[in-house]
């Protein structure tokens, strides 16, 4: 091994040591998420080749021991020598941002971050084996120690196959856990089939022998269904490609009758989640286009006023997925999940533009169906609008905004400190209200129904006398007014009961929230209360114990000494006020939830899922999902 000591090699290491002391920095974080970006390093790469066209099968293993491994069946990693002597492949994996000088300009994933990090993957892990099949050989190197090489590439075999193949073992003291998920990396998986028509994507649990396959030949189309499942869709599936510019585009549209919008965009496989320049082409686009159409046609007369953008989005799943060669490639943003690239809106608003008004040339029908869907939108604004100009009329006349008379309020004025309660009950609501911290924390007891927002118009809503009493008192409107500057409270906390009906109250009351006030979810500000599902006493009612799970219960059991009596707590109303607020409501005794969203698709569908017509999916999902017992944190759509 002369060429360990060598100066290069002596680069090399001071490089990948720089990335064990700061991780952050080339991987974002050392937590689970930071885990998971190891993975979307190493398989990016293997999806770069898929998107060039060499290869059209990746396979992904999660091993017993925490290992990853990820095969594919391209070109193989060059192996020729490099500088120094040292093989193309050896270099990848021990010099930081040695991706671009080995691939051209192809299409490359996301703006810089992937497809050089290899050798962050290798920096990071106690062990990284690498087998390349190319030029007739089986090739092997192994690293150990974060990139040290305990081997240099050697030839193993004779061999006519090509391809790469990367395990790695993901360093314990760096990560706080290396337990991969294998719901989030099966979720990113299937994205990538859905992407790349007619790649094949396997994914394999060893540890508890999962298996799954992913293969679209029509992924795009396939991936609009997937999103649109369980919700009743207005037109055919419409597709619009474009190849203009170098830009190869594809946007796909499903209208579904519900009253948000979600527009997915991808540039080159990766998800641009702060959108950018193609979605600001796409939106611009379709106003234009459904405007132009209905003026043309008379489905707007005259007198009407223009289609606004919320209007023609009302309902819309769109999918756009374009593919930019590296050398337009920009990106904005601290996270860089926003295309920049000027050219991207101009391809993007003109092949909507065009295409789109040519398809509802060529189908009236179709074109019509989502027309009346705007029209109803439009209404409904226009509606709202005028709604809140009157009232804001006459509360001219008053000094204080009547609010509901069911409020109890809280003295401090600053929503930095407040906490509104939801309270599950009038009872509960009772003893909520005498138990509270008065300058902080404002009681609102539900009594009535809470409606599915996911199947009520947005004017039922509004006429819903719990909702429209939560949007007054949270004080910054609703839908596309809300405006999350002017909230009146940081802390909205859902209070239930432990049981499923409290659970039921819990998920429409968040998908409400979800669908009509999402910044309010996306900021942190939604929780949900855990009251504690035992008390533990003594006869003598001297010692008396809360606990939350039954794991807490046993350790308090096991410490009792004299004769001792345990409660099991069915809903908030057995509890009196004071011990409800001791054990609830009080900052510092309190197990308060925050409630998350990981992932707008996922949380999407089971929104979906959960607030459609079948019961059964509901429990089921309510007994698997919502466990008193072990519970950090709950997000939607993950747990
Ligand atoms: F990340 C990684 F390096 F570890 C890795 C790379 C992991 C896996 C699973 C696959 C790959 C990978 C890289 N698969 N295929 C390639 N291809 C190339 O690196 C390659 C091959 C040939 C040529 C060429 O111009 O002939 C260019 C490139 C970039």
């Amino acid at each position: 091994m002369s060429s360990k000591y060598n100066s290069s090699n002596i680069q090399v290491l001071e490089g990948l040591e720089a990335v064990r002391k700061r991780p952050g920095m080339y991987i974002g974080s050392t937590d689970e998420k930071g885990l998971h970006h190891l993975v979307w390093e190493i398989l990016d790469n293997a999806v770069d080749e898929a998107l060039n066209g060499h290869g059209n099968r990746i396979d992904l293993i999660i091993n017993t021991d925490n290992s990853i491994t990820i095969i594919d069946y391209a070109r193989g990693i060059p192996v020729d020598m490099h500088e120094n002597g040292v093989p193309a492949s050896q270099v990848i994996f021990t010099t930081l941002h040695a991706g671009g000088k080995f691939g051209g300009d192809g299409y490359k994933t996301s703006g810089g971050l992937h497809g050089v990090g290899s050798s962050v993957v290798n920096a990071l892990s106690t062990k990284l084996e690498l087998v390349i099949n190319k030029d007739g050989h089986e090739w092997s190197q192994t690293f150990t120690n974060g990139g040290q090489e305990v081997t240099e590439l050697k030839k193993i075999k004779k061999s006519n196959k090509t391809g790469t193949k990367v395990t790695f073992y993901p360093n314990e003291n760096i990560f706080s856990t290396i337990n991969f998920n294998y719901k989030t990396i099966k979720r990113r998986i299937q994205e990538t089939a859905f992407l790349i028509d007619n790649l094949e994507m396997n994914i394999t649990d060893k540890r508890d022998g999962k298996y799954e396959q992913f293969k679209y030949t029509n992924g795009l189309e396939e991936f609009v269904n997937f999103l649109a499942q369980s919700k009743k869709k207005i037109n055919k599936v419409i597709q619009l490609e474009s190849n203009d510019l170098g830009i190869d585009a594809q946007v796909v549209l499903q209208y579904t009758d519900t009253y948000n919008e979600e527009i997915i965009s991808f540039v080159n496989n990766v998800r641009t989640k702060d959108g950018g320049s193609h979605e600001v082409g796409f939106k611009s686009g379709l106003t234009k286009v459904i405007n132009e159409y209905s003026r043309n046609n008379q489905l707007l007369k005259d007198k009407d006023k223009n289609f606004e953008g919320s209007d023609v989005r009302e309902g819309i799943i769109a999918i756009i997925s374009i593919k930019i060669p590296e050398h337009l490639l920009q990106f904005e943003g601290q996270t860089k999940s926003k295309l920049g690239t000027p050219e991207a809106k101009s391809v993007i608003e003109k092949i909507v533009y065009q295409n789109l008004l040519f398809q509802f040339d060529q189908n009236k029908t179709e074109a019509i169906k989502i027309i009346e869907k705007a029209k109803k939108a439009k209404e409904v604004r226009e509606a709202v609008r005028k709604a809140r100009l009157e009232s804001r009329k006459e509360k001219k006349n008053k000094k204080e905004v009547m609010l509901s008379g069911k409020l109890t309020p809280c003295q401090s004025k600053k929503p930095a400190e407040r906490e509104l309660f939801l309270v599950e009950g009038d009872s509960a609501g009772g003893s909520a209200k005498q138990g509270r911290n008065r300058k902080t924390q404002a009681i609102l007891p539900l009594r009535g129904k809470v409606v599915n927002t996911e199947k009520a118009k947005f004017e039922d809503i509004l006429k819903n006398e719990e909702l429209s009493t939560i949007i007054n008192t949270i004080g910054a409107s609703v839908g596309t007014d809300f405006d999350i500057e002017s909230i009146k409270y940081h802390k909205v906390i859902i209070m239930t009961d432990a049981d499923t009906d409290g659970s039921h109250i819990q998920i429409l009351l968040l998908t409400f929230f979800y669908r009509y006030m999402r910044p309010l979810i996306e900021g942190g500000f939604i929780y949900i209360a855990q009251p504690p599902l035992y008390k533990i006493s003594t006869v003598d009612n001297k010692i008396s114990k809360y606990a939350w799970d039954e794991k807490e219960l046993s350790k308090y059991q096991s410490l009792m000494t004299k004769k001792y009596f345990i409660q099991r707590y069915k809903g908030l109303g057995e509890m009196n006020a004071s011990q409800l607020s001791d054990t609830t409501m009080n900052v510092d005794n309190r197990q308060l939830i925050k409630v998350k969203i990981d992932d707008i698709i996922n949380a999407e569908k089971q929104i979906t899922t959960l607030m459609g017509d079948d019961v059964s999916v509901r429990r089921k999902w309510i007994e698997e999902n919502i466990d008193f017992d072990d519970l950090d944190e709950y997000e939607i759509g993950v747990k």
